[in-house]
Formats: C-alpha cells, sequence, structure tokens
C-alpha cells in the first residue's frame, strides 16, 4: 500500500470516502434497536439482516450511566498503561497496571502505524499494509492500541460480559449452547489511532466441507464514545459469504487503494453495539481524525465450530479444544452473569444453557474470581 501521506492529506482522503460510506451503509436496513421475540431470541427481520449483510448495529444498548462507570474504569487503566510493551512503569514512573496477569494486558504501537498488516502475526491474516500517514514526530510516545482481558481488569467488563440482551443474541445466532471465543478493546487515539489492515477473522474452517457463512462465529463491538466513519470499523457487506477472500488481489483490482468502493462504516453512537461475522472481510484506517474510539470487542462461536478444533491466533496450535478446556472459557460466561445480577438486581438475567444448574457453585464470589476469572483468557478459544 503507498506510503508517505500526510496525516492531513489522509483525513482528507479519508472524508470524501466516508461520506460515501455512509450513504453506501444507509441502504442496508441493517441497523436499530436490539429486539428480541416473546422467545427470547432475535427477531427474524434482524437475523435475516445480519445473515444478509454480515453485521448489525444496535442502537442505543447501554444506558449512559453504565457507560459512565465503563468509560471510568477505562481512563484510569489508560493512565497506567506501561510507557511501552513489556516496560513496568507507566508515564508518570508508577508501576504499570497489569503486570501480575499471565498475558499482557496493553499494547502499544507508534502512532498512526499499521502493526499487522503484511506480517506473519494472527496466522498473516492481514496480508496488505494500511496506509500509515506520517505523524511528524519520530520520538512521540507510543500509545495503547489494544487492551486484553477485559473481564478481569474492569469490574464492569465482566458485568457487560454478562448482559442479557448480548448473551441472547449470541445464543440466537450461535444456539443456546454457544460458546466464547476472546476479547480485547481496540482504542483509536484521535489524530493516533493506528490501523487494522483489511482481513477475515476465521482461519480454522475454510477448507472444511461443512463450511458455512457462520461457522467462525461473530463479535460484539461496544462502543463507550460516539465513532465517525472516520475512526470506526468498515466492512465490505456479504463478504461473509464468499468463502476465504483473496485480499490482496481485491485491493490490486481496486488500483492498490486500501479504500475499498464497496465497504461501509459501522459508526455508532455512544452505547451502540455492532455485531460482526468474523467471516465479512472489515478493517480500519489509520484515525488522523479528532474521533476517540474505544470499542470493546468481545466474540462468541457456534460449540460445533470449537469442539475438536485447534488453537489458532494467538493460542498454542498444539492444544486442541476440548469439553473440558470449553467449559473452563465458558465459566467466564456464569461468573459474569451473577457479578450482573447482583450489580443490577432489579435486571433480567441470562440463563446459560451448558451451565444452568450450576449458578451456585459459579457465583461471583472473591473465590470464584480467583479461580475462574484470574488469567481466564489463557483459554480463550480462537479459530
Ligand atoms: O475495531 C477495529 O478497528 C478492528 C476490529 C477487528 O478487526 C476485529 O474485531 O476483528
Amino acid at each position: 500500500m503507498t506510503q508517505g501521506m500526510t496525516a492531513a492529506a489522509h483525513a482528507e482522503a479519508m472524508a470524501t470516502y466516508a461520506q460515501a460510506g455512509l450513504k453506501r451503509a444507509e441502504a442496508l436496513g441493517n441497523r436499530g434497536p436490539l429486539r428480541l421475540g416473546p422467545d427470547g431470541r432475535l427477531v427474524p427481520e434482524i437475523l435475516e439482516a445480519y445473515e444478509r449483510t454480515g453485521f448489525y448495529v444496535f442502537e442505543n444498548v447501554i444506558d449512559e450511566a453504565e457507560l459512565g462507570v465503563l468509560r471510568g474504569e477505562l481512563d484510569a487503566l489508560l493512565e497506567r498503561a506501561p510507557v511501552d510493551n513489556g516496560a513496568t512503569v507507566d508515564r508518570h514512573g508508577r508501576p504499570a497496571y497489569g503486570q501480575e496477569f499471565a498475558r499482557p494486558v496493553f499494547s502499544l504501537i507508534r502512532p498512526l502505524v499499521d502493526p499487522w498488516g503484511g506480517t506473519a502475526a494472527l496466522g498473516g491474516r492481514h496480508p496488505v499494509k494500511m496506509r500509515q500517514p506520517a505523524f511528524g514526530d519520530e520520538a512521540a510516545p507510543k500509545v495503547v492500541f489494544l487492551m486484553t482481558g477485559m473481564c478481569q481488569t474492569m469490574a464492569s467488563g465482566l458485568r457487560l460480559y454478562g448482559h442479557p440482551q448480548l448473551l441472547a443474541v449470541a445464543a440466537s445466532i450461535n444456539g443456546d449452547d454457544f460458546v466464547p471465543y476472546n476479547d480485547a478493546i481496540f482504542i483509536k487515539q484521535p489524530g493516533q489511532g493506528g490501523a487494522v489492515s483489511w482481513h477475515q477473522d476465521g482461519v480454522t474452517h475454510w477448507d472444511n466441507p461443512a463450511w458455512d457463512p457462520g461457522i467462525h462465529g461473530f463479535n460484539f463491538q461496544v462502543q463507550l464514545y460516539d465513532t465517525s466513519a472516520a475512526s470506526c470499523l468498515w466492512v465490505v457487506p456479504g463478504s461473509h459469504r464468499e468463502g476465504k477472500i483473496d485480499i490482496p488481489a481485491r485491493l490490486a483490482a481496486n488500483g492498490g487503494e486500501e479504500q475499498l468502493p464497496d465497504a461501509v462504516p459501522l459508526a455508532c453512537r455512544a452505547g451502540d453495539v455492532t455485531i460482526a461475522n468474523r467471516q465479512a472481510l472489515h478493517g480500519s484506517f489509520a484515525n488522523t481524525s479528532r474521533d476517540f474510539r474505544a470499542s470493546l470487542t468481545f466474540g462468541f462461536h457456534r460449540r460445533a465450530s470449537v469442539l475438536g478444533a485447534k488453537g489458532a491466533l494467538s493460542e498454542e496450535g498444539s492444544v486442541v479444544y476440548d469439553e473440558a478446556r470449553i467449559e473452563a472459557r465458558s465459566k467466564v460466561i456464569a461468573v459474569a452473569i451473577d457479578a450482573r445480577a447482583q450489580h443490577y438486581p432489579e435486571a433480567p438475567r441470562f440463563s446459560y444453557a451448558p451451565l444452568a444448574g450450576r449458578e451456585g457453585e459459579l457465583a461471583f464470589t472473591p473465590e470464584n474470581w480467583e479461580r475462574i476469572i484470574r488469567d481466564y483468557n489463557l483459554n480463550d478459544l480462537s479459530i
């Protein structure tokens, strides 16, 4: 991908592209309130639109009070981020947050870069680098790009994971016995956030004779702030049905230009929640806009897609996801449901079928936090 562009020129090019993209998005009919039918499942119109386009924007799902708590906890973590990957101090010279966890909480990058594009990272699924506009200050500090482990780093993150409407969406799409994938918070600092180059998430089932458009599951993104077309995730509608896409060829056919003509932005208001099929072609551009984006991203799979599969992406390839591994990771859902129910006792509580009847054993208690939540992401189920 052509490099050597100034941030101002990039922002200008994005503005024109964004306007056209927003128009295309409007016509898709895949945005509105999260509506469940009397059976507790997503209403058929929403499922149809999701299956047709590969994504849906649920408007106004998380209320202002919950958003405020999520933002406050996230801000506190960002204040205590290490100054670099592997560093032990934050920018105030204090011990950086999260060093006690097995996996690093923070991943930092130089402003405006695309850390994965054109590299072998994550199974090489991001084959072409996005534009990396010049930031203009070689000595600028690194910025947080990604954070993992929201169920252990944020009490509000664990409660969000137990949200009854979101879990009902997971059951509607992946069946009552759905299983977790992983979670990550994408941080796009204004004028500094990095790019995530065009990719499809799934890596396991492309050649599976039982392949279908839903076999690699989906991701939620909960938006803590208003996002614009310049800062948000973009998706090529319907691409989840195409099988494995030759991304370099698709970009070459677009003259090597990263602004794919059929992609649309998932621009959201704070409190909106998106779902995106993990097979959809998607990505996001260097954030040369003034908008801050914090997207709490967590996914769910069909049990049949995961059971017996080998570890992939950032998981050990030698591991096979058996019943015990799936149960260990799924218990996070049960504890999250109880954490939410204890915090919002008047609100409905989701019943997670695979662990039904074990609510007492899987209550949100200090002991279960240590036993089930601490380092839970060592048991992520990546396919
Ligand atoms: O939010 C973004 O910018 C990228 C998200 C993404 O690529 C993903 O969830 O797989």
